[in-house]
C-alpha cells in the first residue's frame, strides 16, 4: 500500500496539501494560494495584532515606577515601542511557522505516511525581490530612526560639553558622582561641596554629572531618567539630564562590580526648586557659584 506517491487523504476544506511538486519560478502566486501557506499568513496577521498590544502593556508595567521622568526617557521608550511594532510581523511569522509545524500538520503514526516536503521556492525571483526589498526598507528605517534619536538624545543629555559651556539660559546644576564598592556618593560642588548618599535635584533644571569611581568599574544608571554611563577609576565621564517629573526614582549600578553589586542602589529625589534650596540649607550648604 505504501509507495512514495502516497499522500495523506485530502480533508474536507481543501484538496491542496503540501506535496513535492516542483514550483516553477513563475508560480509564486500558486504557492501563496496553497491552504497551508494561507493559514500561516492568517496566523501571522493574528499574532502581529496580539504582539503590538502586548508591547504596549509591557511599556505600561515598566512605567509603574515613574518612567519616563525626562525627555530622554520619553525618546527611548518611543524608540523601543516603534522598533517592537515594526519587528512584530517578523516575530509573528517565525512563531506562525513554528506553531503550524508543531500543530498544523498533526502527528504521523501507523500506516499514515509522513507529509511530504513542500517544494523549495529558492531561486524564485518574486520571492527574492520581495524578501530583499522588505528587509532593506526595514533595515534602512531602523538606521535612520536610530541616528535621528541618537542625535536628539545627545542634545538632551549635554554629552561631553562642560556645564560652563552650555548655551542654555538656565545654568546646569553640577553633581559629582562617585561609585565605590558598593555605594554611590553625590557631591554638589556649587554648594560648598555638600555630599549625600541620595541624589536630590530640582525639577526642570538641567543636571550635569561628572562620574568617576574609587575602585573598580561601576556604571551610573538613573533608571527612569534614561541615562547610564560607566564610572571608571582614574577618569571622569559626563552625562546629563533634565528631570521633568517630581518623585522618587531609582539609581542602580549597571556594571558587575563585585559581591554586593546587586545592592548598589540608591534613590533620586526630584523636588521643587524651593524644596531643593531648603534641602541644601539643611545639609549645611550655601551657594558658592
Ligand atoms: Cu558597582
Amino acid at each position: 500500500m505504501s509507495t512514495t506517491d502516497d499522500r495523506p487523504s485530502a480533508d474536507a476544506d481543501g484538496p491542496e496539501e503540501p506535496t513535492n511538486r516542483p514550483v516553477p519560478a513563475d508560480h509564486f502566486r500558486e504557492w501563496v494560494s496553497r491552504p497551508y501557506v494561507r493559514r500561516i499568513i492568517v496566523i501571522t496577521v493574528v499574532l502581529t495584532l496580539v504582539i503590538i498590544p502586548m508591547a504596549w502593556l509591557t511599556l505600561h508595567f515598566m512605567n509603574l515606577s515613574g518612567a519616563p521622568a525626562s525627555p530622554i526617557m520619553s525618546e527611548i521608550e518611543k524608540t523601543m515601542f516603534v522598533f517592537t511594532v515594526v519587528s512584530a510581523p517578523l516575530m509573528a511569522i517565525t512563531l506562525a511557522i513554528l506553531l503550524y509545524s508543531i500543530f498544523g500538520w498533526g502527528r504521523v503514526s501507523g500506516d499514515k505516511p509522513p507529509m511530504q516536503e513542500s517544494p523549495a521556492i529558492r531561486g524564485n525571483r518574486t520571492a527574492t525581490i520581495l524578501w530583499i526589498s522588505v528587509t532593506s526598507v526595514l533595515a534602512f528605517f531602523l538606521v535612520v530612526w536610530g541616528m535621528i534619536e541618537l542625535a536628539t538624545i545627545s542634545a538632551y543629555s549635554y554629552g561631553a560639553t562642560p556645564a560652563s559651556d552650555q548655551p542654555n539660559s538656565q545654568k546646569p546644576l553640577v553633581v559629582n558622582v562617585t561609585g565605590q564598592q558598593w555605594v554611590w556618593t553625590f557631591e554638589y560642588p556649587d554648594y560648598q561641596g555638600v555630599t549625600s548618599a541620595t541624589l536630590v535635584v530640582p525639577k526642570d533644571r538641567p543636571i550635569y554629572f561628572n562620574v568617576t569611581s574609587k575602585d573598580v568599574v561601576h556604571n551610573f544608571w538613573a533608571v527612569e531618567m534614561g541615562i547610564k554611563i560607566d564610572a571608571n577609576p582614574g577618569a571622569v565621564t559626563n552625562t546629563g539630564v533634565t528631570p521633568t517629573k517630581l518623585g522618587t526614582f531609582n539609581i542602580r549600578c549597571a556594571e558587575l562590580c563585585g559581591l554586593h553589586h546587586a545592592y548598589m542602589e540608591t534613590s533620586m529625589k526630584v523636588v521643587k526648586p524651593d524644596e531643593f534650596d531648603s534641602w541644601i540649607r539643611e545639609m549645611g550648604g550655601r551657594r558658592t557659584a
